[in-house]
């Protein structure tokens, strides 16, 4: 069986970031959607809530299971029976921080592979930090993010902000 993990911070998951899981679903018998549980930041979401919504919007995928770690994602990839690492890419800024980062884990553990996705080119534009900067100031954020994450972020900018 083909298990491969897609890790990433997901504060909050994005409409780009699920149509790398879908697409990616169609070439591996199961997707581990892994949220990182990263000590260093403050997140706009905590972990549980991060979760809880990417189980909402991925529920539709069969193949698809959301968990989180901490630590070494090479680690937890091995403890899931998994060598494959998915990661979208977006533009070439992304490339460049991807391409270190798969070099590195190349090194540390070689037989973990990083396979890189193409956006789709009507979410190229796509991320979690835009999304909560055009939230904030009052922009639309509809058909960029699930709606269950649409109704959280303006919950929880409303809550920030009084
Ligand atoms: N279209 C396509 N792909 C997208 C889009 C989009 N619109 N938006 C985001 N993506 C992709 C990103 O390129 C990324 O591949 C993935 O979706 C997740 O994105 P983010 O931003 O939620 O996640 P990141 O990049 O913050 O995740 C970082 C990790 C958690 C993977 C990283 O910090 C990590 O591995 N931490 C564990 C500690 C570790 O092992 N570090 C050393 C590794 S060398």
């Amino acid at each position: 069986m083909r298990i491969a993990v897609c890790p990433g911070s997901f504060d909050p998951v994005t409409n780009g970031h699920l149509d790398i899981f879908a697409r990616a679903s169609q070439l591996f018998d199961q997707i581990i959607v892994a949220v990182f549980h990263n000590p260093n930041k403050k997140p706009l979401f905590t972990m549980e809530e991060r979760v809880e919504m990417l189980r909402e919007a991925t529920g539709h995928i069969p193949n698809v299971r959301v968990d989180c770690f901490s630590g070494l994602l090479n680690e937890y990839v091995r403890r899931q029976n998994s060598n494959i690492i998915v990661r979208g890419l977006r533009a070439l800024s992304d490339f460049e921080y991807e391409f270190q980062r798969a070099l590195l884990i190349k090194k540390i553990d070689p037989v973990i592979e990083t396979v890189f996705m193409m956006t789709s080119s009507e979410y190229s534009f796509v991320s979690s930090s835009g999304i909560k900067e055009l939230a904030k100031f009052g922009g639309s954020i509809r058909g960029l993010v699930p709606q269950c994450v649409e109704e959280r972020i303006l919950r929880r900018l409303h809550e920030v902000q009084h």
